[in-house]
């Protein structure tokens, strides 16, 4: 047998991996500090022979390893978050004290984290779901955080329901499936016996839980909160985030296709906008209103399920938060960010809301399970950025405990006797008369469970009332017992006949159900709000959408040139699609990189497409299946199509060529490229789709 000298070589050692772009090289230690020499090779008796357990180089780094994952989220597992700013923009000193809404102008630093929720940590994107939209602001007097969703309203209206509603939507407890969607029995079955979610499943059938991405989609604190001013005067709040740049949602079948595509479609955006210095901008809105207006308001304020439609109660616009920095590390922040609904700060108070209480003591507790510690609190992304002073000590993990003798107050130590109560700056709860009987019970002003299902249906345009149908179809028919689909269709008679009718035809139910018995009547004369619709409330510019333009060898020249100034005026971003990575010539000559090979970019990663191969080009795409693909999806999915003469023969192997609508647009001189732009900025041309689409 062969064997190798005990002296044996040392591997890994070529120089490239020790070159860096420029700046000081430092030595690599371990954890205490001390320098290593060999991080490629263990301590081995012989170069063959056994591993030395001496080795506490190789058992340090093992050791740390072994123990790099702590627990996923129960919920809301998946997530991406980054750095910004939220600027005051008016002084709301006559309704709170809270110390960031005081003076206009002032800027407070932010972490935001946005979530999917039902899936793991792992998991694509783009499911049908929920996204968390959760706010940490550092302010002076100590961390708020604003832990809310894309969705106004909750499935639930009791904290002691989300465990059997979270179980009933993640994966089956035996088959550990389906994983990260809510197109199954379980969940269906759970919702069928909960009248009180049916306002929420409109909104997550609608394409609210299907967004463009974090950046278009709006945010909601949901609950009724607490301001309380000065004076202690208390004025009830709800938060509104709303994106500047505009509200925008992708259809299911796009969905289905950008998980396979990019599962990471989401976080990639967030990242690219960030890092280009597309900031994304949110504005921070307030609806304030007091006892008499909770009293005369048709449901009760304290009900999640419910929201104020903005027709009824304006939202004033106070603030706006900016997101204008990645993070350094996704685990050290995103990862160990722990929100908390109960970290409110002087000037904010809770409201009586059942699942906001029952919130408050889920996420320390949650926080502990996961970061193992109390002293989470030390951490860098969740401590305050103002001082902090407290008697709270030791711990696993301590890291800053109080200096001095004190650990106790009151005590006789003076100045160096640690902090003391502020009675006037503090925190003080605002002091609501509470009464009444020990009980457990709902209050029948929680009764009506189907008014506000029917009046946000009714506030969709013609072409989002088909997706919420389609996506209860979908949804449904992935759901194999008969029974449940039958109990669905029940209680969406309760909401809309023509709702009901069109997902039992689309079931293919047999015989229509009659509708569930529902503890209070389904009010008919809820007026409809156009601020429900996304449609209504589009962007009106392209900005910070992407275009895909196809090309090939033999481009022309004059014409992408023209398309690439009429996207960067826009403020969009053109992504350039080859047949290889390595690029193209244009008709003149000139190199351009591709950012995509065609298979790895399809047309559903991108909000608009123009084609311009050359004529021979459009000949050898005509054969590829994937191109074939990249024109029919961006027809099937309603997108802007622009394409140059020598385009045809691509045009006709997708299929498309006699179907030409306004939305596809020639590009055959330079002026062209503008108005194609601008005729993007109505983002889909959603005439198309009863075309496309006639089931
Ligand atoms: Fe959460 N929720 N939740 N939730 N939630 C969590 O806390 C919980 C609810 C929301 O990016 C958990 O840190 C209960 C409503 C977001 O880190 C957990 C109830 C709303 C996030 C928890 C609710 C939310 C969470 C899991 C019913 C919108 C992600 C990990 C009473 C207003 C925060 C964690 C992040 C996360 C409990 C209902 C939003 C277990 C018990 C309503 C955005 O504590």
């Amino acid at each position: 047998m062969k064997t190798k000298s005990d002296k044996g070589f040392t591997a890994g050692k070529g120089g490239e991996i020790h070159q860096s772009a420029g700046g000081e090289i430092k030595t690599m230690t371990t954890q205490q500090g001390v320098p290593i020499a060999d991080d490629q090779n263990s301590l081995r008796a012989g170069s063959r022979g056994p591993t030395l357990l001496e080795d506490q180089i190789l058992r340090e780094k093992l050791f740390h390893f072994d123990h790099e994952r702590i627990p996923e989220r129960v919920v809301h597992a998946r997530g991406y978050g980054a750095h910004g700013y939220f600027e005051t923009l008016e002084s709301l000193a006559d309704v709170t004290r809270a110390d960031i809404f005081q003076r206009k102008g002032e800027k407070t630093p932010v972490f935001v984290r946005f979530s999917t929720v039902a899936g793991n940590k792992g998991s694509a994107d783009l499911p049908r779901d929920v996204r968390g939209f959760a706010v940490k602001f550092y302010t002076q007097e100590g961390n708020w955080d604003l832990v809310g969703n894309n969705i106004p309203v909750f499935f639930i209206q009791d904290a002691i329901k989300f465990p059997d509603l979270v179980h009933a939507v993640k994966d089956a407890p035996d088959r550990a499936f389906p994983q990260a969607q809510s197109a199954h029995d379980n969940f269906w079955d759970f919702i069928s016996f909960t009248p009180e979610s049916m306002h929420m499943i409109m909104w997550v059938m609608s394409d609210r839980a299907i967004p463009r991405s974090f950046r278009f989609m709006q945010g909601f604190g949901v609950h009724t909160f607490r301001f309380v001013n000065a004076a202690g005067k208390s004025t009830f709040v709800k938060f509104h985030w709303k994106p500047k740049q505009g509200l925008q949602s992708v259809m299911w079948n796009e969905a289905l296709k950008i998980n396979g595509a990019d599962p990471d479609f989401h976080r990639r955006d967030l990242w690219d906008a960030i890092t280009s210095g597309s900031y994304p901008e949110w504005e921070l809105g307030v609806q304030l209103f007091d006892e008499s207006f909770a009293d005369q308001f048709e449901f009760d304020v304290l009900d999640a399920t419910k929201l104020i439609p903005e027709e009824q109660l304006p939202v004033r616009i106070v603030g706006r938060l900016v997101l204008d920095r990645v993070v350094d590390n996704f685990f050290a922040e995103t990862e160990q960010v722990a929100f908390c609904t109960q970290n409110i700060v002087p000037g904010i108070d809770h409201s009586d809301d059942p699942l906001l209480q029952g919130r408050s003591f889920s996420y320390l507790d949650t926080q502990l399970k996961r970061l193992g510690s109390p002293n989470f609190t030390y951490l860098p992304i969740n401590a305050p950025k103002c001082p902090m002073h407290h008697f709270q000590q030791d711990g696993h993990m301590a890291m800053q405990n109080p200096k001095g003798r004190a650990n106790y107050e009151p005590n006789s130590w003076g100045a160096e006797g640690g902090p003391r109560e502020d009675p006037q700056r503090g925190f003080s709860s605002y002091p609501a008369p509470v009464q009444g009987p020990k009980q457990r019970v709902r209050s029948e002003t929680f009764a009506d469970h189907y008014s506000q299902a029917r009046q946000f249906y009714l506030s969709q345009t013609a072409i989002e009332q088909k997706h919420i149908g389609d996506a209860l179809v979908f949804e449904l028919s992935k759901v194999e017992k008969e029974l449940i689909r039958q109990r669905m269709v029940a209680h969406l008679l309760n909401v809309d006949s023509g709702l009901a009718q069109k997902v039992a035809d689309g079931l293919g139910l047999e015989k229509m159900p009659d509708p569930a018995a529902a503890a209070m009547p389904t009010r008919q004369d809820l007026v409809t709000s156009d601020k429900l619709s996304i449609l209504k409330n589009g962007p009106d510019s392209f900005k910070g959408r992407k275009l895909g333009v196809l090309v090939t060898d033999g481009v022309d020249a004059a014409l992408f040139e023209a398309l690439q100034r009429a996207v960067e005026a826009e403020g969009a971003m053109l992504k350039i699609i080859a047949p290889r990575v390595g690029g193209v010539k244009d008709s003149k000559g000139k190199h351009t990189k591709a950012d995509e090979k065609v298979d790895g970019g399809p047309s559903v990663l991108f909000d608009a497409v123009v084609l311009l191969p050359s004529e021979e080009g459009a000949k050898i795409l005509a054969r590829d299946a994937t191109a074939r693909d990249f024109v029919s999806d961006a027809f099937a999915h309603c997108k802007f199509i622009g394409y140059c003469a020598a385009a045809k023969p691509l045009l006709e192997a997708a299929g498309i060529a006699g179907m030409l609508d306004d939305g596809c647009i020639a590009i055959d001189a330079a002026e062209a490229a503008p108005k194609f732009v601008e005729a993007c900025r109505a983002l889909r041309v959603w005439e198309r789709e009863t075309k496309v689409d006639q089931t």
